[in-house]
């Protein structure tokens, strides 16, 4: 096998690491790209406690609180959702496929609420 051969090699393969590295890091800013907006739930609150959207639009609560659970609802007769038990450091998209007003609940913490708009 020629020198030059060698190299050819280990160039190609080279570039099928970066095309596949490249691949990863699309596939990751895709991920993060499926919602449209980010709500937090610091300090056993939505942050932003309001916010107004487009049909068809997902927000993504994180759950940022370091070590408590939340549970993020909408028990409305025009839509409704369940997160389910939000472990800290989880990320839950919803997407509003239904205009109106919606209050997101905390079935854990009564006093958070978080009102989306969707027009
Ligand atoms: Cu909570």
């Amino acid at each position: 096998m020629s020198l030059s051969t060698e190299v050819q090699r280990a160039r190609r393969s080279m570039v099928i690491a970066f095309a596949a590295g490249g691949l990863t890091a699309f596939g990751m800013l895709a991920g993060s790209a499926l919602a449209d907006y980010s709500i937090s739930q610091k300090g056993r609150e939505f942050h932003p406690g309001e916010i107004t959207i487009k049909r068809g639009d997902t927000i993504q609560i994180v759950n940022d609180d370091a070590d408590l659970l939340h549970h993020a609802y909408i028990a409305s007769p025009k839509f409704s959702f369940d997160s389910g038990d939000q472990k800290p450091g989880s990320v839950t998209p919803v997407t509003f496929t239904v205009a109106g007003d919606f209050d997101v609940l905390c079935a854990i913490h009564p006093k958070m609420k978080l009102t989306v708009h969707v027009k």
